[in-house]
């Protein structure tokens, strides 16, 4: 039978190279985001060339009845093997004093709470089947807090946690967890957080070849293609130029 895995944050980077990494693998997707119009076109590229099922679903993680009305009680997820909590975003780089609230509370709602309501919704089907993994999306951010990372840096951190927290309470359902923390990669990630400003997210991969969406799909896709007495609970990976938060050769 077809394996299935739904992803959240399917619309760009990491979570739309995931779908075609998964789809070329013959894998059945649900692929989840804000803007429709995009999943659709990625649904639509996606059947037409490969022999594959894709279920858009639409809602926005922060919204907690939203998510709980697309993913609960829907047969169509009753064999989904794998979730990937990838949703999430950082909103200025700003010191403490002169970030904004709004931006914070956007980040806590999207990359803390989003990943639990998603998961807390998922973990019915699995518990059921008694099997399931769920990956969870942190970052090198959430390893070493840098400077103007503050909010960014706590949401990451806080990943890792609330994975460690769902491996240990998940042992008894046979629900594997793994946090993938990758370093810098290039995605829309940078112009999201720098509010549309191409010109300022350029420079951050500027000097050195940055991770690519697809090198992070690659290892979430090796992640749970592993045996099933095995699994990963926390992996980071960054590119060759880079060693942590703090360390990045540039030319
Ligand atoms: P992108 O900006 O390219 O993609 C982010 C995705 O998250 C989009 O598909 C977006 O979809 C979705 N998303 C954001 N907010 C919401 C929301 N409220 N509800 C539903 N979906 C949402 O960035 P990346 O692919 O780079 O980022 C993916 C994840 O990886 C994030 O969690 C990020 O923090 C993390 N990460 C990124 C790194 C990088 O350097 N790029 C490094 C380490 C971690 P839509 O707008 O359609 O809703
Ligand atoms: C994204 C990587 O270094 O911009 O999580 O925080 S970084």
């Amino acid at each position: 039978m077809r394996k299935k895995v739904l992803i959240t944050g399917a619309s760009s980077g990491f979570g739309k190279a995931m779908a075609h990494r998964f789809a070329k693998e013959g894998w059945n997707l649900i692929v989840t985001g804000r803007r429709e119009e995009r999943l659709n076109e990625l649904s639509n590229e996606l059947t037409a060339q490969f022999d594959v099922e894709v279920l858009v679903k639409v809602f926005d993680v922060q919204n907690r009845k939203e998510v709980f009305d697309a993913l609960s009680n829907d047969d169509r997820l009753d064999d989904v093997d794998v979730l990937v909590n990838n949703a999430g975003l950082a909103l200025g780089r700003d010191y403490f004093d002169e970030a904004h609230l709004d931006d914070w509370e956007t980040m806590i709602d999207t990359n803390l709470k989003g990943l639990l309501y998603v998961s807390k919704a998922m973990l019915p089907y699995f518990i059921k089947n008694g099997r399931g993994h769920i990956i969870n999306i942190g970052s090198t951010a959430g390893k070493e807090v840098y400077e103007k990372g503050n909010v960014y840096c706590a949401t990451k951190s806080s990943v890792e946690a609330i994975s460690q927290a769902m491996r240990i309470d998940m042992l008894r359902h046979k629900i594997k967890v793994t946090a993938i923390h990758p370093g810098a990669a290039e995605t829309e990630f940078s112009v999201v957080r720098f509010k549309g400003d191409e010109t300022m997210a350029k420079t951050v991969y500027e000097g050195y070849q940055p991770l690519k969406a697809e090198d992070v799909a690659d290892t979430a896709f090796y992640c749970v293609n592993l045996p099933a007495h095995v699994c990963i609970n926390s992996l980071v990976m960054t590119c060759t130029s880079q060693a942590n938060s703090f360390y990045l050769l540039r030319k």
